[in-house]
């Protein structure tokens, strides 16, 4: 009887380990469940980015949450960080890099230090309109670019839309290049950008996006640029006294994953994943440009002055930064900016 207790105790010790050891492994990204469980494996998606949770695109990112959780039965989780919180789009990068975050989505402008074929989308006044940017990223030449990205360990997942640049400032109402001279501006990082402003006659300054709204509010620089939505979301009438609609430059987002993570993933969840970036990316697309047409208002209400440029006052913009086109032609590649510039002409004379 006695043998009989000892053994229970030892069995109910041993029980308490097994169980102890189990809690301190919670299965993630490919870990299996318990083991010799059924479980099927179960995976974190970790989605940063800079832009706050009232952008489109934080929207965005959430209807690819929804879609991936509910199609995948619970076998992947995807977690949301806005506002800089896992860094910033460099850092991000690099992270998905080394399959230390799964998710992210930078414009197009900081990947240029990855593939400096990214430059076409800096070039200024290139896509007539939203539609034709969208069909060119969507179609054959931006594909191609999404997928050289594979061999620097990111899976280009789909373009979304960051939209048209507009510049805001603190200083004067800019109407022409003249106007510019002597302005400090923040930039993305970004060669193309750096010589656009320095073509103006303004003192550009690249800095990663979290960091703006302080320099702005400090007076370390004078002015930004960013489509409506994120001037007006970010809150920027608080620190901007002036918006001149320039439209310099379209922006998309690239939405990337991390090849390591990709890789472990399998063939169906890699299938739903893909689908996900695409739904989403229509909706993303549909509520920025609803954005974008309502708030040009709302910066008005919100206490700017908003200058919308005469087609010559725009000429004069396009002529004094002709010489930023040239020279980034040679950089990126003759060949390939003419071939990109045929498919532009090609989509705008539909
Ligand atoms: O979430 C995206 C932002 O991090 C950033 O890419 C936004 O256009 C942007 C900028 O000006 O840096």
């Amino acid at each position: 009887m006695k043998k009989m207790k000892k053994l229970v105790v030892v069995m109910l010790v041993l029980s308490l380990i097994v169980a102890m050891v189990g809690c301190s492994s919670a299965p993630s990204n490919g870990e299996q469940g318990e083991a010799g469980s059924v479980e099927q494996e179960k995976y974190v998606i970790r989605a940063g980015i800079g832009l706050n949770d009232q952008h489109p695109q934080y929207k965005g990112l959430e209807i690819f949450k929804e879609y991936i959780e509910r199609e995948s039965d619970g076998r992947v989780e995807v977690q949301l960080f806005h506002s800089s919180q896992l860094g910033d789009d460099i850092q991000m990068m690099e992270a998905l890099q080394l399959g230390s975050q799964e998710v992210t989505c930078p414009s197009s402008a900081p990947i240029t230090s990855i593939d400096k074929r990214f430059m076409i989308f800096d070039l200024p006044f290139l896509f007539p309109t939203e539609e034709v940017a969208s069909d060119f990223v969507d179609g054959p030449l931006g594909q191609e670019l999404l997928d050289g990205l594979e061999e620097h360990g990111l899976v280009g997942l789909a373009y979304w839309e960051n939209g048209y640049r507009h510049l805001t400032n603190n200083v004067r109402e800019v109407k022409t290049p003249e106007d510019m001279k002597g302005l400090k501006i923040r930039t993305m990082e970004n060669q193309v950008h750096l010589d656009f402003f320095r073509a103006l006659g303004a003192n550009p300054t690249p800095m990663p996006f979290g960091e703006l709204f302080t320099a702005m509010q400090q007076g370390v620089v004078d002015g930004q640029e960013n489509p409506v939505p994120t001037i007006y979301l970010q809150n920027y009438p608080e620190v901007q006294k002036y918006t001149t609609l320039t439209g310099h430059v379209y922006s998309p987002f690239v939405l990337l994953m991390s090849k390591v993570f990709w890789d472990g993933l399998p063939a169906d969840l890699q299938e739903i994943v893909q689908e996900a970036a695409f739904i989403a990316r229509d909706e993303e697309r549909r509520i920025s440009r609803e954005y974008t047409e309502e708030l040009a208002d709302g910066l008005r209400e919100a206490g700017m002055t908003v200058t919308e440029l005469t087609p010559e006052q725009q000429q004069m913009f396009q002529e004094a930064t002709s010489s930023t086109v040239e020279k980034f032609k040679n950089e990126i590649g003759a060949d390939y900016v003419e071939q990109v510039l045929a498919e532009i002409e090609r989509l705008s004379n539909r």
